[in-house]
């Protein structure tokens, strides 16, 4: 049950959610960033200071160093299998309740929104905790990490790889579909916690404005996006997030 409160955004945003019926929302890496998953923008520490993720998250990276990429996803994968859910993953669950027809897409391949319990999440750029091969993409649902080889298909030989999209590759062709008819149908589209950087994912807030929508921007500081933004909601999403649905639609029992 969605109740209604008070509180200081601005009252047209509080209208306009309180009336909303259609509304998508795009995360980016900054919705993960207060559970501790550092983002694409954040240095890499260790043994990865010395690379960008840009120039791993590359099919041509793997061919040249398989090893080295493997062990990025494996360490990536044990860092989110090690954190947890922040309130603004939670926020989102709490908002698809209230909203009639709400879709959640992620550029995130961290799985942290599954985990928080959106129960429909549209993963623009894979998922670190699935693996295929990287020559016939058959999945593997288990493989043997001995730390010293990459893990190898059991059906052809090849090395396996994360499930995720790399820089040069195409996105899964159902999802991006997906996000291009909710971004087009919906009457707000929140941009929350990306900087708007890597395309596809970054044109679907300006469909939505095509499409009529009004859009919410969440981020720490201004993207290429903001200028464009009906609200541009400054600060921490995991603070931000709760607060918007608290204010709009009240604690829920
Ligand atoms: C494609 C999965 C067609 C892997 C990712 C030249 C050659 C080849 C391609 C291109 C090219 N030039 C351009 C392209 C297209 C390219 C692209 O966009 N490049 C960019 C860099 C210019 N795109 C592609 O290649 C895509 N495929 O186009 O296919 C094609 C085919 C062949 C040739 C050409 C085209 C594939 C893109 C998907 C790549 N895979 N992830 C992995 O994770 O390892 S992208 C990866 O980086 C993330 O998924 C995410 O999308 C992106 C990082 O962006 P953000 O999520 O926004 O994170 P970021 O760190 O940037 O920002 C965080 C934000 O949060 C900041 O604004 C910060 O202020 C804010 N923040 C921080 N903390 C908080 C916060 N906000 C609120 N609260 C907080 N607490
Ligand atoms: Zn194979």
């Amino acid at each position: 049950m969605c109740e209604q409160m008070e509180t200081n955004f601005p009252p047209e945003l509080i209208s306009l959610l309180r009336a909303c019926r259609r509304a998508a929302a795009l995360t980016g890496a900054g919705v993960s960033q207060e559970s501790g998953v550092p983002t694409f923008r954040d240095a890499q520490s260790g043994l990865w200071a010395q690379y960008r993720p840009e120039d791993l998250a590359t099919p041509e990276a793997f061919r040249r160093n398989p090893k080295l990429v493997w062990d990025w996803y494996a360490m990536r994968r044990a860092r989110a299998d090690s954190v947890a859910p922040n309130p603004g993953h939670y926020a989102l669950v709490e908002m698809a309740r209230c909203i009639e027809d709400f879709t959640l897409i992620t550029q995130n391949v961290d799985g942290l929104h599954a985990r928080a319990g959106s129960p429909k999440v549209i993963e623009l750029h894979g998922n670190i905790r699935r693996v295929k091969c990287f020559e016939c993409g058959q999945p593997a649902a288990t493989w043997r990490e001995d730390g010293e080889t990459v893990p190898r298909c059991a059906a052809c030989g090849g090395l396996l790889r994360p499930d995720v999209v790399w820089f040069g590759e195409m996105l899964p062709s159902e999802a991006l579909d997906a996000a291009w008819a909710a971004a087009r149908a919906c009457q707000v589209f929140f941009s929350i916690g990306t900087s708007g950087l890597v395309q596809p994912a970054a044109s679907l807030a300006y469909a939505a404005r095509g499409g009529g929508a009004a859009v919410v921007e969440i981020n720490l500081e201004p993207t290429p996006l903001t200028a464009q933004a009906d609200f541009f909601l400054r600060g921490k999403s995991g603070e931000i997030l709760p607060a918007l649905v608290a204010a709009v639609w009240g604690q829920t029992q």
